[in-house]
């Protein structure tokens, strides 16, 4: 069977475009993307607003959405220096700590369901919570991983899933700390998790790949191990890692192998398009250029990334490479993709004292120009076939809500405009579709407020415990 929506504008890969007929068919696969299309087949729906392309979120940290917000309080490092992302850390290992399978499940299911309302339709899950809280594996060591893949199920959101690799508490080795014990592994236990997750991924259309937590959490041998053996089980599998996010990591990593660490992976590592480099802040120019031609994706998560202090990544330097980018939500400060745009803008406007710093040539309007970088690198990201309305990418989409105040009366391309820099911190989104299936109607997931109501009260009892 075939199914179809007729849009009067929609946000191709190429730019805004008039009568756009998507066909796709029973597996949620576009298999014709006509513009100009003077009727429509009969019975076809008509889309109430503009069309745009469904984001994937390169970056998550499910479990941390039950954290949002509670760590806004001056506090101090231990050797007495001023609040910063290690202690937010030590706040963050804390919550950490006592979470349940069931709790994960909860979380993810409402996170998830926040996602859809909010434009994403593809989740990047880099999960290293595997054991239970007294550091040892579950009789099923896939427990965790499992929750995480049915709250994704159940929401109806895609999935990569990246089961992260976490060794050792800084460069050179060191032994994990305490409040690591749930996240470390062997290597090879790491690879047997992999064999084991890759049926229930494949089944529901989820991807697997592989998360070196860090160059601090991995070192170089278990990098390599690791390396090779995903390649034995997807030789195209993502692998996604975070780097230098802090200042302090990158300086860390000179006085241990006297090379930067964008410089030291890139040595080090057969970085390509499967790479997906969480945060990047801090590179010098070369590291700019060498990493943007390697082709990987820069996972920018500006919300988080100004939440902990991490710094902004010189955008301007990394498109002048050609450097491919997609959004992450990370830490879920923020759980809006039209949200994470502008904020990754306000940061280069900030630092640069210029504006629409993120337009191109071919785009000069900005919200449309990063709303299409961004589907398309978080599709890189993703390994999925979620890049946008054209033939052979996932029925992955979003209606705006053209009866928004903010939205109402304007043109297509204004309409997200507006949608991003202007929707005063509500969803100017209407409806979402995932794989061709309608999960989001009048801004709602059909099971909004129970998703909502599991999550809230997963959170309550993890507090109270
Ligand atoms: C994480 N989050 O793994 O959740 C990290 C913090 C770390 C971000 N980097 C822990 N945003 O990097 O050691
Ligand atoms: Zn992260």
């Amino acid at each position: 069977m075939t199914h179809t929506l007729f849009a009067p504008q929609a946000l191709l890969p190429t730019g805004w475009a008039q009568d756009v007929l998507l066909t796709w068919n029973d597996q949620g696969q576009l298999t014709q993307v006509q513009p100009d299309t003077a009727t429509p087949p009969e019975g076809t729906a008509t889309a109430a607003g503009p069309l745009i392309p469904g984001m994937p979120n390169l970056h998550s940290h499910a479990f941390q959405r039950a954290l949002a917000g509670l760590t806004e309080y001056r506090g101090q490092n231990a050797d007495g220096s001023q609040d910063s992302f290690w202690s937010w850390r030590t706040l963050m290992y804390r919550f950490a700590a006592k979470l349940g399978p069931e709790q994960l499940e909860a979380i993810a299911y409402g996170l998830y369901v926040e996602m859809l309302e909010a434009g994403y339709t593809a989740v990047c899950e880099f999960h290293y919570v595997h054991h239970d809280p007294s550091g040892r594996p579950y009789a099923d060591d896939a427990t965790l991983a499992r929750a995480l893949l049915r709250a994704a199920r159940r929401a109806g959101i895609g999935m990569t899933l990246l089961p992260v690799l976490y060794q050792a508490s800084g460069f050179g080795g060191l032994p994990p700390h305490e409040g690591q014990r749930r996240f470390i592994r062997s290597t090879d236990s790491m690879l047997r998790l992999l064999e084991t997750l890759k049926p229930p991924c494949d089944a529901q259309g989820a991807r697997l790949g592989l998360a070196p937590h860090s160059l601090r959490a991995v070192p170089p041998e278990a990098l390599r191990e690791a390396l090779a053996g995903l390649d034995a089980i997807d030789p195209t599998a993502p692998i996604h890692i975070h780097i230098a996010e802090q200042t302090q990591e990158v300086d860390a990593c000179v006085a241990w192998s006297g090379q930067r660490p964008v410089a030291w992976l890139l040595d080090h590592a057969e970085v390509n398009t499967r790479w997906c480099l969480v945060h990047a802040t801090h590179m010098d120019a070369h590291e700019y250029a060498r990493a943007a031609a390697s082709g990987a994706v820069a996972g920018l998560c500006p919300s988080t990334e100004g939440n902990l202090g991490d710094g902004i990544f010189d955008l301007p330097a990394w498109v002048a490479g050609a450097g491919r980018w997609g959004i992450g939500s990370d830490s879920h400060t923020c759980v809006n993709a039209a949200e994470e745009l502008m904020l990754l803008e306000y940061g280069q406007r900030l630092a640069t004292r210029q504006r629409n710093v993120c337009a191109s040539a071919a785009q000069p309007q900005v919200a449309s120009a990063m709303a299409l970088a961004a589907v398309q690198g978080g599709a890189q990201a993703a390994g999925r076939a979620v890049g946008g309305l054209a033939t052979g990418q996932q029925a992955d989409f979003a209606v705006l809500d053209a009866q928004h105040p903010s939205l109402q009366g304007l043109n297509a391309a204004d309409m997200l405009s507006a949608h991003v820099f202007a929707s005063h911190r509500s969803s100017a989104i209407d409806a979402v579709w995932v794989a061709g299936q309608h999960r989001v109607h009048g801004g709602r997931h059909a099971d909004s407020a129970g998703a909502i109501a599991g999550l809230v009260q997963a959170r309550s009892a993890l507090l109270s415990q």
